[in-house]
């Protein structure tokens, strides 16, 4: 068997997404997602320039050699081009192994491990009380886990509150647009946020926060240790973590559970933070950390070290990434929880999908592979228009993490 095909789809159904599709010679084709938000293009020309014509005449069932080719040996390894384009062709090639044998890919991998898979959404407010209808809301749609993202007063755009009643999208224009932070206001206002959260859900409702890389990590040790009263299900990205060392202050100071590693995408970047147990959760997901091949090794490493998958999900990863991490998922023996930040109506109309979700919990469908594919004539329908995160600045006009 031969791949004869390898294709970059580009089309924006509400947003942009990069696919990719790998077409054997007997027929069998596998799907990947590609999309690095606000970065689309830098993937497409790596892989349409590069790697995709260095794939044409492989066996696709040499799924580990395909990956070491293009991991090894490339001179210049890991970041997050070059490893979202080759974690597309490796999804695309498990999906095709997966089809191959007319298995479900989570059979592939090893079996379910579970019997559903706990998802967490988002719920976000301009206020505290926005925030607590939206939670009752998602409560009400049976999530027993939900990420709360609220305004703060006196900075004018928080992180993860969708503006004009819309779904939360970052990449919301063609260049970066600035944001203002103010790390004291924030610190000084959101516990109350988790207060009120369990006044009114109680103790059992899972709550999620999202700090986005913004703090030193003094302040991410006094914030988790002022919300360990609420007992959080994890504080995310409470510091940027390329220096994995800078997270034992925080580990000292607080028992809050903590969750890193959406932006990582190799299993160097969470080694220290997984070795000497920093963190509780890895966020590394197939699109970004080099597809399914070095996720297991990330979440067997982890595993040694009773950290659990925590997989990003948010929208502008493709419904095909939902996809294959939902048969992850079921499989990994070592699951946390599974971000679920709903895609739409039109995003899921391109992307036909087996997963179905139930009252909180996923499943990932029964059918051959990932069950995910692309409607490539109704893909061409919506075509690419850049769009690029808000950078962020401290009040005094430093530039800071968004
Ligand atoms: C966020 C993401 O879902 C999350 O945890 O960190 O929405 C992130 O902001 C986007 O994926 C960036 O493109
Ligand atoms: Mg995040």
């Amino acid at each position: 068997m031969k791949i004869k095909e390898a294709k970059v789809i580009v089309c924006s159904p509400g947003r942009n997404f990069v696919t990719l599709k790998i077409v054997t010679n007997e027929g069998v084709y596998g799907v990947g997602d590609a999309t690095l938000n606000g970065r689309e293009k830098a993937v497409v020309s790596y892989l349409e320039d590069y790697l995709c014509p260095a794939l044409i005449g492989r066996d696709p069932q040499r799924i580990e050699d395909i990956w070491q080719f293009f991991y090894r040996g490339a001179y210049w390894r890991r970041g997050p081009v070059g490893m979202t384009a080759i974690a597309a062709i490796d999804t695309a090639l498990w999906d095709i192994k997966a089809k191959l044998a007319n298995m479900p890919l989570y059979q592939l991998l090893g079996g379910r491990s579970r019997d559903r898979i706990m998802v967490y959404s988002h719920a976000n407010g301009a206020t505290l009380e926005d925030t607590l209808e939206e939670v009752a809301r998602h409560v009400e749609m049976g999530y027993k886990a939900v990420r709360v993202q609220c305004g703060i007063p006196g900075i004018g755009s928080t992180y993860g509150v969708a503006k004009g009643g819309k779904t939360y999208e970052p990449a919301d224009a063609d260049l970066p647009t600035e944001a203002c932070w103010s790390t004291e206001k924030y610190l000084n206002y959101v516990p109350q946020l988790f207060e009120e959260m369990r006044k009114q859900f109680g103790d059992d409702l899972h709550i999620l926060h999202d700090v986005h890389h913004r703090l030193t990590p003094i302040e991410a040790a006094r914030l988790g240790k002022a919300v360990e009263p609420y007992h959080l299900f994890w504080l995310e990205d409470c510091v940027p973590a390329e220096n994995q060392e800078a997270w034992k202050l925080i580990r000292q100071h607080t028992t809050t559970p903590l969750a890193v590693g959406e932006v990582f995408n190799s299993i160097h970047d969470c080694r220290e933070l997984i070795q000497h147990q920093l963190i509780d959760y890895i966020r590394s997901t197939i699109v970004h950390a080099g597809g399914i091949t070095q996720l297991r090794r990330i979440a067997d490493l982890a595993a040694l070290y009773h950290v659990r998958t925590g997989f990003h999900g948010a929208t502008d990863l493709s419904p095909i990434c939902m996809g294959a991490a939902l048969h992850f998922d079921f499989w990994v023996p070592n699951f946390g929880i599974q971000e679920h930040m709903a895609h739409s109506e039109q995003m899921l109309e391109v992307f036909p999908h087996a997963f179905e979700f139930e009252k909180g919990y996923f499943t990932p469908g029964e059918t051959p592979g990932h069950g995910v594919d692309i409607d490539e004539k109704l893909a061409a329908k919506y075509p690419y228009k850049r769009a690029c995160l808000p950078v962020n600045r401290l009040e005094d006009g430093t530039l800071w993490n968004w």
